[in-house]
């Protein structure tokens, strides 16, 4: 290669990199299951981890009434996508209180969905508890 296109090459790369350092750190964060932490469960507004996010760090939340995704809308019969990084296997529940007739789906440790609606929860969910507990 000779130096006008190793400078070529390289001025590429530059152009490449201030790309990706340019764009919003909200964005950067879009669609990545992985912004929930180790050991919680996580809830997103809309599918592909896409929107508003929750992480919950308690294995029973009985009701989501009244809870809030970060974008401070709420949660309850909104949620779209989910991941359970605890390590405990987790119902979620059409209606508050846990039920288990009001089961939609339930979610092994360290499985996400990216759509409900494909389990027939999309925009339903209320609560959720530990299947282990
Ligand atoms: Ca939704």
């Amino acid at each position: 290669m000779n130096k006008m296109k190793r400078v070529a090459v390289l001025a590429g790369v530059a152009s490449a990199v201030g790309t990706l350092l340019a764009a919003p750190a909200s964005a950067a964060q879009e669609g990545d299951p992985f912004v929930c932490r180790t050991g919680n469960i996580c809830v997103w507004q809309d599918g592909d981890f896409n929107g508003g996010m929750q992480q919950f760090d308690q294995l029973v939340v009985l009701n989501y009434y009244g809870q809030f995704y970060d974008n401070g809308e709420h949660i309850n019969d909104t949620v779209s996508s989910i991941f359970n990084r605890s390590s405990h296997r987790i119902n979620f529940y059409w209606n508050a209180g846990a039920h288990l007739g009001d089961l939609c789906v339930r979610v092994d440790p360290g499985t996400s969905i990216g759509n409900l609606g494909s389990y027939g929860c999309d925009n339903t969910l209320s609560s959720h508890y530990s299947a282990d507990l």
